[in-house]
């Protein structure tokens, strides 16, 4: 069984090595620019957002481009019954309730930063089971080396859908290796309460140390599968989205720089705070990219 990563981020948290090393690592950099008040930084990014800021700034395309159009239709999306098919290159594929699949799997709170592409974040305290854990149950048949994810599509409740504001189902995917890192998780809840709709009900992926867009929502089918699948932002739009999508502030996005991120509600931080690479999670998965090129594997 694989070490248990155990989190970094808790409210009562005394500033454990891996924070401690970044916070380093900025103080560092700082120095150079002859900007004061860092210390201050590591403290701040550490307090997770508020629930009402959760639930009221997304992104969740089907139900329309703008932070609020989740909010406002998402409470129309049927979740209940759920279904998630699991197929392709599994000993066990079927048709399975998300219960079915945490079923004698301890739920974990997991404290994650949340950076999106577009340039701001959060931090957000998800409850959820680790991804591998999952994969487990289902049984990853040799050959397997990558992980596909699909979204519900309900058109009478998705006005994003209607629109076809995207090339919908929504579709992401993980490397195998990626997908059983234990800092990967499917959440169900946020702050102890099943997750609003908005968010991604009744459950998603998250993958902390990537762009937002990979952490996919409200999943109806995993499928392990043996070539690259694709993901419907790279498909939108290929010079701009990589599969990878490794949060990364030396590698800039066509049309704007990755260097920093607005903290939503940042507080004493309002303005923008330097964007870290692997969103603050290098120690855990640089391993992972060892030896590649990770401006030509964006
Ligand atoms: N199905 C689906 N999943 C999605 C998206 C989406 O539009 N559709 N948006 C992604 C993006 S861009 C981000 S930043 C996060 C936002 O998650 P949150 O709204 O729960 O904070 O969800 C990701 N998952
Ligand atoms: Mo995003």
């Amino acid at each position: 069984m694989a070490r248990r990563w155990t989190n970094d981020l808790t409210q009562a948290d005394v500033t454990p090595r891996a924070i401690w090393m970044n916070r380093r690592q900025i103080l560092a950099g700082a120095a150079g620019l002859g900007l004061t008040a860092v210390p201050a930084r590591a403290a701040a990014e550490l307090e997770p957002n508020t629930l009402e800021q959760i639930r009221n700034y997304n992104n969740f395309y089907e139900f329309g481009y703008d932070k609020t159009d989740p909010a406002r239709h998402a409470g129309a999306m049927v979740t209940r019954p759920w279904t998630i098919r699991v197929d392709g290159l599994v000993e066990r594929p079927g048709d399975y309730a998300p219960e079915e699949l945490l079923a004698g799997l301890e739920v974990e709170e997991r404290i994650y930063r949340l950076r999106c592409v577009e340039g701001w974040s959060m931090v957000i305290p998800w409850n959820g089971v680790e991804l591998a854990d999952v994969l487990a149950k289902v049984g990853v048949r040799d050959g397997a080396r990558f992980v596909a994810f699909e979204t519900t599509v309900q058109p009478e409740a998705m006005p994003g859908v209607r629109r076809r504001v995207l090339d919908f189902p929504y579709l992401e995917g993980l490397r195998l290796d990626e997908a059983l890192h234990p800092l990967t998780i499917l959440a169900t809840g946020i702050y102890g309460e099943p997750l609003a709709n908005q968010n991604g009900a009744p459950i998603r992926l998250v993958v902390p140390w990537k762009y937002g867009f990979k952490s996919i929502k409200s999943i109806v089918r995993i499928s392990l599968t043996a070539e690259q699948p694709p993901t419907t932002w790279s498909r939108t739009s290929p010079q701009e989205y990589g599969f990878y999508a490794n949060v990364n502030p030396h590698v800039d996005h066509p049309r704007w720089s990755q260097a920093s991120e607005r903290r939503i509600g940042g507080g004493l931080f309002a303005g923008r705070i330097p964007t870290l690479m692997f969103n603050g999670y290098e120690a855990e998965v640089a391993a992972l990219y060892e030896g590649m090129d990770l401006v030509e594997n964006f």
